[in-house]
Protein backbone atom coordinates (compact mmCIF):
# COMPACT_ATOMS: atom_id res chain seq x y z
CA UNK A 1 0.00 0.00 0.00
CA UNK A 2 1.45 3.41 -0.75
CA UNK A 3 0.36 7.16 0.07
CA UNK A 4 -1.29 8.53 -2.87
CA UNK A 5 1.12 12.03 -2.53
CA UNK A 6 -0.77 13.54 -6.31
CA UNK A 7 -4.30 12.23 -5.34
CA UNK A 8 -7.11 15.09 -6.11
CA UNK A 9 -8.48 15.83 -2.24
CA UNK A 10 -10.27 18.56 -1.55
CA UNK A 11 -9.66 21.70 -0.12
CA UNK A 12 -10.66 21.66 3.27
CA UNK A 13 -9.32 21.59 6.60
CA UNK A 14 -8.72 18.31 7.81
CA UNK A 15 -11.45 18.14 10.30
CA UNK A 16 -14.05 18.93 7.27
CA UNK A 17 -12.83 16.54 5.66
CA UNK A 18 -13.08 14.32 8.00
CA UNK A 19 -16.59 15.20 8.44
CA UNK A 20 -18.01 15.11 4.79
CA UNK A 21 -15.49 12.22 3.55
CA UNK A 22 -15.70 10.01 5.31
CA UNK A 23 -15.67 6.25 3.84
CA UNK A 24 -18.49 4.29 5.86
CA UNK A 25 -21.12 4.81 7.44
CA UNK A 26 -20.86 7.51 11.13
CA UNK A 27 -22.70 6.68 13.82
CA UNK A 28 -25.96 9.83 14.64
CA UNK A 29 -23.76 12.41 16.19
CA UNK A 30 -20.29 13.96 15.76
CA UNK A 31 -19.01 13.62 19.39
CA UNK A 32 -19.03 9.73 19.57
CA UNK A 33 -16.90 9.05 16.57
CA UNK A 34 -14.70 6.69 18.33
CA UNK A 35 -17.55 5.15 20.66
CA UNK A 36 -20.56 3.11 19.12
CA UNK A 37 -23.02 3.53 21.00
CA UNK A 38 -25.67 0.46 20.90
CA UNK A 39 -29.55 0.69 22.29
CA UNK A 40 -31.16 -2.70 23.40
CA UNK A 41 -34.78 -2.28 22.90
CA UNK A 42 -37.82 -5.27 23.40
CA UNK A 43 -40.17 -6.29 25.31
CA UNK A 44 -39.60 -7.51 28.88
CA UNK A 45 -37.54 -10.81 29.43
CA UNK A 46 -36.77 -11.16 25.96
CA UNK A 47 -33.00 -11.08 26.95
CA UNK A 48 -31.43 -7.67 26.52
CA UNK A 49 -29.52 -7.75 29.86
CA UNK A 50 -28.59 -10.89 29.59
CA UNK A 51 -27.00 -10.21 25.93
CA UNK A 52 -25.16 -7.27 27.42
CA UNK A 53 -24.19 -8.87 30.42
CA UNK A 54 -22.35 -11.72 28.07
CA UNK A 55 -21.00 -9.73 25.63
CA UNK A 56 -19.73 -6.50 27.53
CA UNK A 57 -19.34 -7.63 30.93
CA UNK A 58 -18.42 -11.40 30.50
CA UNK A 59 -21.35 -12.59 32.85
CA UNK A 60 -21.30 -16.67 32.63
CA UNK A 61 -24.56 -17.87 30.31
CA UNK A 62 -25.71 -19.04 33.12
CA UNK A 63 -25.68 -16.72 35.34
CA UNK A 64 -28.81 -14.98 33.04
CA UNK A 65 -31.48 -16.70 35.04
CA UNK A 66 -30.75 -14.33 38.01
CA UNK A 67 -30.83 -10.91 36.40
CA UNK A 68 -33.41 -9.27 37.67
CA UNK A 69 -36.12 -7.43 35.48
CA UNK A 70 -34.91 -3.91 34.69
CA UNK A 71 -37.09 -1.33 34.95
CA UNK A 72 -34.95 1.91 34.64
CA UNK A 73 -32.97 2.80 31.26
CA UNK A 74 -29.51 1.82 32.21
CA UNK A 75 -26.27 2.41 30.59
CA UNK A 76 -22.76 0.93 30.78
CA UNK A 77 -19.73 0.86 29.05
CA UNK A 78 -17.23 -1.43 28.30
CA UNK A 79 -13.87 -0.69 28.19
CA UNK A 80 -11.73 -1.88 25.28
CA UNK A 81 -10.33 -1.15 22.32
CA UNK A 82 -13.22 0.96 21.35
CA UNK A 83 -15.44 1.90 24.63
CA UNK A 84 -18.71 0.59 23.53
CA UNK A 85 -21.64 2.14 25.14
CA UNK A 86 -24.70 0.02 25.68
CA UNK A 87 -27.87 1.43 26.80
CA UNK A 88 -31.00 -0.81 27.71
CA UNK A 89 -34.77 0.58 27.55
CA UNK A 90 -36.84 -1.85 29.78
CA UNK A 91 -39.61 -2.99 27.13
CA UNK A 92 -43.09 -2.02 28.39
CA UNK A 93 -42.62 1.47 28.39
CA UNK A 94 -43.80 3.62 25.23
CA UNK A 95 -41.20 5.67 24.56
CA UNK A 96 -43.09 7.53 21.96
CA UNK A 97 -45.39 9.69 23.86
CA UNK A 98 -44.73 13.37 24.36
CA UNK A 99 -43.56 12.93 28.12
CA UNK A 100 -40.95 11.72 27.26
CA UNK A 101 -37.74 13.56 25.38
CA UNK A 102 -36.58 11.71 22.47
CA UNK A 103 -33.98 13.71 21.48
CA UNK A 104 -32.33 12.08 24.88
CA UNK A 105 -33.22 8.97 24.41
CA UNK A 106 -32.04 8.25 20.36
CA UNK A 107 -29.62 11.11 19.63
CA UNK A 108 -25.80 9.59 19.19
CA UNK A 109 -27.31 5.84 18.89
CA UNK A 110 -25.82 4.43 15.98
CA UNK A 111 -28.07 0.85 16.13
CA UNK A 112 -30.79 -0.27 17.74
CA UNK A 113 -30.66 -3.97 18.78
CA UNK A 114 -34.44 -5.33 18.86
CA UNK A 115 -34.48 -8.52 20.89
CA UNK A 116 -37.52 -10.88 20.30
CA UNK A 117 -37.57 -13.97 22.23
CA UNK A 118 -38.40 -16.69 20.02
CA UNK A 119 -39.72 -19.39 22.41
CA UNK A 120 -42.31 -16.79 22.98
CA UNK A 121 -45.46 -15.52 21.34
CA UNK A 122 -43.83 -12.50 19.72
CA UNK A 123 -47.10 -11.06 17.75
CA UNK A 124 -47.28 -8.15 20.02
CA UNK A 125 -43.25 -7.28 19.92
CA UNK A 126 -43.57 -7.27 16.25
CA UNK A 127 -46.07 -4.98 16.42
CA UNK A 128 -44.13 -2.62 18.54
CA UNK A 129 -40.96 -3.11 16.58
CA UNK A 130 -42.43 -1.99 13.51
CA UNK A 131 -43.54 1.32 15.45
CA UNK A 132 -40.79 1.80 16.49
CA UNK A 133 -38.75 1.15 12.71
CA UNK A 134 -41.46 3.90 11.35
CA UNK A 135 -40.92 6.29 13.99
CA UNK A 136 -37.38 6.03 13.24
CA UNK A 137 -37.26 5.90 10.01
CA UNK A 138 -39.25 9.28 9.81
CA UNK A 139 -37.29 10.84 12.76
CA UNK A 140 -33.87 9.41 13.16
CA UNK A 141 -33.05 7.47 9.88
CA UNK A 142 -29.41 7.45 10.18
CA UNK A 143 -30.25 4.50 13.34
CA UNK A 144 -29.90 1.33 12.30
CA UNK A 145 -32.46 -1.31 13.21
CA UNK A 146 -30.68 -4.22 14.20
CA UNK A 147 -33.68 -7.40 14.75
CA UNK A 148 -32.38 -10.12 16.65
CA UNK A 149 -34.31 -13.44 17.04
CA UNK A 150 -32.75 -14.38 20.34
CA UNK A 151 -33.12 -17.86 22.57
CA UNK A 152 -32.57 -20.04 19.51
CA UNK A 153 -30.61 -22.23 21.24
CA UNK A 154 -34.37 -24.24 22.89
CA UNK A 155 -35.30 -24.81 19.11
CA UNK A 156 -34.91 -27.59 16.08
CA UNK A 157 -33.13 -26.80 13.57
CA UNK A 158 -36.38 -26.92 11.56
CA UNK A 159 -38.70 -25.12 14.00
CA UNK A 160 -35.89 -21.93 13.82
CA UNK A 161 -35.31 -21.56 10.62
CA UNK A 162 -39.21 -21.37 9.94
CA UNK A 163 -39.65 -19.15 13.18
CA UNK A 164 -36.63 -16.91 11.95
CA UNK A 165 -38.08 -16.68 8.61
CA UNK A 166 -41.87 -16.16 9.79
CA UNK A 167 -40.40 -12.82 11.48
CA UNK A 168 -38.56 -11.32 8.60
CA UNK A 169 -41.36 -11.81 6.30
CA UNK A 170 -43.70 -10.23 8.06
CA UNK A 171 -41.68 -7.73 9.25
CA UNK A 172 -40.38 -6.54 5.93
CA UNK A 173 -44.27 -7.23 4.20
CA UNK A 174 -45.55 -4.64 6.68
CA UNK A 175 -43.01 -2.02 5.94
CA UNK A 176 -43.78 -2.35 2.68
CA UNK A 177 -47.46 -2.08 3.16
CA UNK A 178 -46.55 1.11 5.12
CA UNK A 179 -44.01 1.87 1.91
CA UNK A 180 -41.16 1.91 4.14
CA UNK A 181 -39.14 -0.21 1.33
CA UNK A 182 -35.57 -0.12 1.98
CA UNK A 183 -35.55 0.69 5.93
CA UNK A 184 -32.49 -0.14 7.28
CA UNK A 185 -32.95 -3.10 9.38
CA UNK A 186 -31.25 -6.79 9.41
CA UNK A 187 -31.87 -9.66 11.00
CA UNK A 188 -29.70 -12.32 13.41
CA UNK A 189 -30.52 -15.50 14.91
CA UNK A 190 -28.86 -14.97 18.41
CA UNK A 191 -28.35 -17.27 21.50
CA UNK A 192 -26.04 -16.29 24.55
CA UNK A 193 -25.35 -20.08 24.80
CA UNK A 194 -23.40 -20.06 21.78
CA UNK A 195 -20.71 -17.53 19.50
CA UNK A 196 -23.90 -16.34 17.51
CA UNK A 197 -24.88 -13.13 19.44
CA UNK A 198 -20.95 -12.45 19.80
CA UNK A 199 -20.74 -12.82 15.75
CA UNK A 200 -23.90 -10.51 15.49
CA UNK A 201 -22.76 -7.91 17.39
CA UNK A 202 -19.44 -7.68 15.46
CA UNK A 203 -21.50 -6.97 12.64
CA UNK A 204 -23.85 -4.70 14.31
CA UNK A 205 -20.69 -2.51 15.17
CA UNK A 206 -18.98 -2.82 12.02
CA UNK A 207 -21.41 -1.35 10.35
CA UNK A 208 -20.96 1.56 12.23
CA UNK A 209 -16.94 1.78 12.07
CA UNK A 210 -16.42 4.23 9.37
CA UNK A 211 -12.19 2.66 8.86
CA UNK A 212 -14.34 -0.69 7.74
CA UNK A 213 -13.71 -0.75 4.50
CA UNK A 214 -10.34 0.42 4.57
CA UNK A 215 -10.01 -2.70 7.16
CA UNK A 216 -11.23 -4.82 4.81
CA UNK A 217 -9.11 -3.74 1.82
CA UNK A 218 -6.25 -4.54 4.01
CA UNK A 219 -6.79 -7.59 4.99
CA UNK A 220 -8.03 -8.72 1.57
CA UNK A 221 -4.38 -7.74 0.56
CA UNK A 222 -2.60 -9.73 3.66
CA UNK A 223 -5.08 -12.76 2.88
CA UNK A 224 -3.87 -12.63 -1.10
CA UNK A 225 0.23 -12.54 0.07
CA UNK A 226 -0.20 -14.94 2.40
CA UNK A 227 -2.01 -17.11 1.26
CA UNK A 228 -4.62 -16.94 4.14
CA UNK A 229 -8.27 -18.49 3.77
CA UNK A 230 -10.14 -16.17 6.36
CA UNK A 231 -8.32 -13.11 8.75
CA UNK A 232 -10.41 -11.55 11.77
CA UNK A 233 -9.04 -8.07 13.41
CA UNK A 234 -10.51 -9.01 17.18
CA UNK A 235 -10.93 -7.03 20.26
CA UNK A 236 -9.13 -8.94 22.31
CA UNK A 237 -11.43 -8.38 25.35
CA UNK A 238 -14.63 -8.47 24.37
CA UNK A 239 -14.31 -11.11 21.34
CA UNK A 240 -15.94 -8.81 18.93
CA UNK A 241 -14.56 -8.77 15.95
CA UNK A 242 -14.32 -5.40 14.01
CA UNK A 243 -13.12 -6.73 10.85
CA UNK A 244 -12.67 -9.80 8.95
CA UNK A 245 -11.39 -9.59 5.11
CA UNK A 246 -14.28 -10.20 2.59
CA UNK A 247 -14.14 -13.50 1.29
CA UNK A 248 -16.66 -16.10 2.04
CA UNK A 249 -17.55 -17.35 5.87
CA UNK A 250 -17.71 -20.88 7.00
CA UNK A 251 -20.17 -21.35 9.56
CA UNK A 252 -17.65 -22.05 12.18
CA UNK A 253 -14.44 -19.98 11.72
CA UNK A 254 -15.19 -17.25 13.74
CA UNK A 255 -16.10 -19.91 16.39
CA UNK A 256 -12.99 -21.32 15.98
CA UNK A 257 -10.66 -18.39 15.83
CA UNK A 258 -12.51 -16.67 19.07
CA UNK A 259 -11.90 -20.14 21.15
CA UNK A 260 -8.27 -19.73 20.13
CA UNK A 261 -8.07 -16.52 21.68
CA UNK A 262 -9.67 -17.82 24.88
CA UNK A 263 -6.77 -20.19 25.30
CA UNK A 264 -3.72 -17.42 24.50
CA UNK A 265 -5.46 -15.03 26.53
CA UNK A 266 -6.13 -17.98 29.73
CA UNK A 267 -2.37 -19.16 28.82
CA UNK A 268 -0.76 -16.09 28.67
CA UNK A 269 -2.15 -14.85 32.15
CA UNK A 270 -0.42 -17.87 33.45
CA UNK A 271 2.78 -17.77 31.59
CA UNK A 272 3.08 -14.11 30.13
CA UNK A 273 5.00 -11.03 30.74
CA UNK A 274 3.58 -8.16 33.07
CA UNK A 275 1.95 -5.69 30.11
CA UNK A 276 1.97 -2.25 31.45
CA UNK A 277 -0.66 -0.62 33.06
CA UNK A 278 -4.18 -0.01 31.63
CA UNK A 279 -3.74 3.29 30.22
CA UNK A 280 -5.36 5.86 27.74
CA UNK A 281 -2.17 5.77 25.93
CA UNK A 282 -1.58 2.38 25.09
CA UNK A 283 -4.67 2.33 23.17
CA UNK A 284 -3.34 3.82 20.04
CA UNK A 285 0.18 2.45 20.19
CA UNK A 286 0.94 -0.95 17.94
CA UNK A 287 4.38 -0.79 18.86
CA UNK A 288 6.70 -4.25 18.91
CA UNK A 289 7.01 -4.30 22.61
CA UNK A 290 3.48 -6.40 22.74
CA UNK A 291 3.57 -8.77 19.63
CA UNK A 292 3.95 -12.63 19.81
CA UNK A 293 3.01 -14.35 16.87
CA UNK A 294 2.20 -18.65 16.89
CA UNK A 295 1.40 -20.96 14.57
CA UNK A 296 -1.24 -23.94 15.58
CA UNK A 297 -3.13 -26.33 14.30
CA UNK A 298 -5.93 -27.19 16.19
CA UNK A 299 -6.92 -30.54 15.58
CA UNK A 300 -4.69 -32.92 12.98
CA UNK A 301 -5.91 -32.75 9.56
CA UNK A 302 -7.28 -29.13 10.27
CA UNK A 303 -5.80 -26.20 8.88
CA UNK A 304 -3.02 -24.38 10.91
CA UNK A 305 -4.32 -21.20 12.60
CA UNK A 306 -1.99 -18.06 12.84
CA UNK A 307 -2.40 -15.07 16.02
CA UNK A 308 -0.55 -12.20 16.83
CA UNK A 309 -1.31 -9.47 19.25
CA UNK A 310 -1.27 -6.08 17.01
CA UNK A 311 -1.11 -4.11 19.95
CA UNK A 312 -2.83 -4.86 23.72
CA UNK A 313 -6.37 -4.54 22.64
CA UNK A 314 -6.31 -5.70 19.10
CA UNK A 315 -5.41 -9.63 17.83
CA UNK A 316 -5.09 -10.68 14.47
CA UNK A 317 -6.31 -14.28 14.26
CA UNK A 318 -6.30 -16.14 10.25
CA UNK A 319 -7.46 -19.33 9.37
CA UNK A 320 -4.52 -20.41 7.13
CA UNK A 321 -4.88 -21.74 3.84
CA UNK A 322 -3.66 -25.87 3.20
CA UNK A 323 -0.74 -26.17 2.85
CA UNK A 324 2.27 -26.06 6.22
CA UNK A 325 2.48 -21.93 7.15
CA UNK A 326 5.21 -22.74 9.28
CA UNK A 327 7.88 -22.83 6.60
CA UNK A 328 6.78 -19.37 5.69
CA UNK A 329 5.93 -18.01 9.16
CA UNK A 330 9.04 -15.41 8.67
CA UNK A 331 7.30 -13.87 5.65
CA UNK A 332 3.74 -14.03 7.04
CA UNK A 333 5.26 -12.32 10.60
CA UNK A 334 6.85 -9.85 7.61
CA UNK A 335 3.74 -9.29 6.24
CA UNK A 336 2.12 -9.10 9.33
CA UNK A 337 3.86 -6.45 10.74
CA UNK A 338 3.30 -3.95 7.62
CA UNK A 339 -0.37 -4.36 8.25
CA UNK A 340 0.15 -3.66 11.60
CA UNK A 341 1.50 -0.44 10.67
CA UNK A 342 -0.99 0.40 8.31
CA UNK A 343 -3.11 -0.37 11.18
CA UNK A 344 -1.62 2.14 13.05
CA UNK A 345 -1.94 4.85 10.35
CA UNK A 346 -6.11 3.93 10.05
CA UNK A 347 -6.66 4.77 13.53
CA UNK A 348 -3.87 8.03 13.99
CA UNK A 349 -5.66 9.72 11.19
N1 LIG B 1 -32.56 -20.23 26.48
C1 LIG B 1 -32.11 -18.96 26.52
N2 LIG B 1 -32.46 -18.16 27.54
C2 LIG B 1 -32.01 -16.89 27.53
C3 LIG B 1 -31.17 -16.40 26.49
N3 LIG B 1 -30.90 -15.10 26.75
C4 LIG B 1 -31.54 -14.80 27.91
N4 LIG B 1 -32.20 -15.86 28.39
C5 LIG B 1 -33.01 -15.91 29.64
O1 LIG B 1 -34.10 -15.02 29.52
C6 LIG B 1 -34.46 -14.51 30.80
C7 LIG B 1 -34.67 -13.01 30.74
O2 LIG B 1 -33.48 -12.36 30.47
P1 LIG B 1 -33.22 -10.81 30.76
O3 LIG B 1 -31.87 -10.51 30.20
O4 LIG B 1 -33.45 -10.46 32.19
O5 LIG B 1 -34.34 -10.11 29.85
P2 LIG B 1 -34.66 -8.56 29.70
O6 LIG B 1 -35.86 -8.28 30.51
O7 LIG B 1 -34.93 -8.37 28.23
O8 LIG B 1 -33.46 -7.77 30.15
C8 LIG B 1 -33.33 -14.93 31.74
O9 LIG B 1 -33.80 -15.96 32.56
C9 LIG B 1 -32.24 -15.44 30.84
O10 LIG B 1 -31.49 -16.48 31.41
C10 LIG B 1 -30.81 -17.30 25.42
O11 LIG B 1 -30.09 -16.98 24.48
N5 LIG B 1 -31.32 -18.57 25.50
MG1 LIG C 1 -33.26 -6.37 31.62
Amino acid sequence: MEEQSDADFPELSSEAAAERYHTGRVPNGGKGRNRPKLMLMGQRRSGKSSISGVVFQKMPPSETLYLETTTRPEESSSHSFMDFQIAELPGHVNYFTPDFNQANIFAEIGAIIWVIDAQDQYLDALNQLIDTITYLAQTWPAINVEVFVHKVDGLSEEYKNDTFRDIRQRILDELSDMGYDNAPVSFYQTSIYDHSVFESISKVIQKLLPQLPTLESLLNSLCSTCRIQKAYLFDIITKIYIASDTSPQDTNSYEICSDLIDVVVDISELYGWPRPKDDQSDRLEFGNHACESMVTMEKKGHNYLYLREMNRYLALVCIMGDDNPMERKVLIDYNVGVFQEALAKVFQW
